[in-house]
């Protein structure tokens, strides 16, 4: 399963996040630095595609995919007080990283600290990622010269790292590098905080879509390929208090679909490679998660041990076909259900029905 950690300055709507994604309660407060030792829940991976698909199906209950979640006190503001990077050290624990910026405006929530500038934000904080990593780099190459002596390999391994230290040295993240297989080796031991896949996320006021303006802004100085996603953690936190029918007329009243935090989630699960299938029937609407890649009889594992065992052959249709068609027998009925053989690579949103023998 995926570890996702959320950092950012002082006051910024980390916590009001974490609440939205974990359903918990965890305090949040209009003074900076509220949180003072970190907040680990559990999101369910939101997604409509499952809730029509078992409304279609009639099953009992709903199974959603999940992210482990951490949230952080916050990252050292522009007043200089706080924790720095104290906490820095927890999030090279995670796959990926949600930084959130503030663009709201609240005269009872003091933004003295992060001001509501998020692209100001978001070059701060990509700005001490980088000399953390580049303070872990320097160290550990000195050492690995040091210890290198006259062995090939290990004198490989130093220069690996001494040119990821004087890359990050120069200020620049390690994910705007070009870098070798051995290079990432090389490096996976420090776990460099500017290599994880990152999902920015601009917190704007409530009732705003937020302009396009903004997240291009964003898009343009954060690393290519980071994923820029603007919503209100405030609405989200209240959507995801209510039940499924109130939360869908709170968030389609605002034009907001099915909620911006399925689309981050989204971004997270293809960012770290990871994807959803389904299993769908009268007793349950499953979703699974596995790496991008897999073929059928290591999805089928993930159900359980005995289906990849005995693996012969699996049903195969997207999650909208099921959905269209009204349920996944009148999905086969209208010839919509594929058969596949154990070479089969699992793409995102299919549901599976494995055949198998023990
Ligand atoms: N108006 C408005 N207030 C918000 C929004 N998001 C969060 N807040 C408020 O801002 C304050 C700070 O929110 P938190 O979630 O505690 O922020 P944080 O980043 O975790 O703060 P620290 O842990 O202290 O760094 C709280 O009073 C929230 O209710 C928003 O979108 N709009
Ligand atoms: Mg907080």
């Amino acid at each position: 399963m995926a570890r996702v950690g959320i950092f950012g300055l002082p006051n910024v709507g980390k916590t009001t996040l974490f609440n939205a994604l974990t359903g918990l309660d965890a305090p949040t407060a209009a003074h900076p630095f509220s949180t003072t030792e970190p907040n680990i829940g559990v999101a369910k991976v939101p997604d409509d595609r499952l809730d029509r698909a078992a409304a279609v199906e009639h099953s009992a209950k709903i199974v959603r995919a999940t992210l482990d979640l951490l949230d952080l006190p916050a990252m050292a503001g522009q007043s200089g007080g706080g924790f720095g990077g104290q906490f820095l050290g927890r999030l090279r624990e995670m796959e990926a990283l949600v930084g959130v910026l503030r663009t709201f405006e609240d005269e009872a929530v003091t933004d003295s600290d992060s001001g509501t500038d998020p692209v100001a934000q978001a070059e701060m904080l990509l700005l001490e990622l980088t000399i953390a990593d580049a303070d872990v780099f320097a160290r550990r190459a000195e050492r690995a010269i040091k210890e290198a002596g006259s062995d090939a390999a290990k004198k490989a391994f130093a220069a690996s790292v001494q040119r990821a230290a004087d890359h990050l040295g120069g200020g620049t993240p390690l994910r705007l590098g070009s870098w070798t297989a051995e290079d990432l080796a090389a490096f996976r031991d420090m776990a460099p905080l500017t290599l994880k896949p990152t999902v920015w996320v601009i917190n704007v006021s409530e009732g705003e879509t937020g302009p396009d303006a903004l997240s291009e802004a964003v898009t343009s100085v954060v690393p290519a390929g980071d994923v820029v996603v603007t919503l209100s953690t405030a609405i989200e936190e209240e959507a995801a208090r209510l039940d499924p029918a109130d939360r869908t007329e709170l968030l389609e009243g605002l034009g907001l679909g099915e909620g911006a935090l399925a689309t981050m989630v989204r971004a997270i699960y293809a960012a770290v490679g990871l994807l959803s299938f389904f299993t769908i029937g009268p007793k349950e609407a499953h979703a699974w998660t596995v790496s991008r890649g897999a073929t059928a009889p290591e999805a089928a594992g993930k159900i359980h041990s005995d289906l990849e065992r005995g693996f012969i052959r699996a049903e195969v249709t997207p999650i909208e076909a099921v959905i269209e068609a009204g349920g996944w027998n009148a999905a086969k009925a209208t010839g919509r259900v594929r058969l596949e053989g154990k070479d089969y690579v699992v793409a995102e949103g299919d549901v599976i029905e494995v055949r198998f023998s023990v």
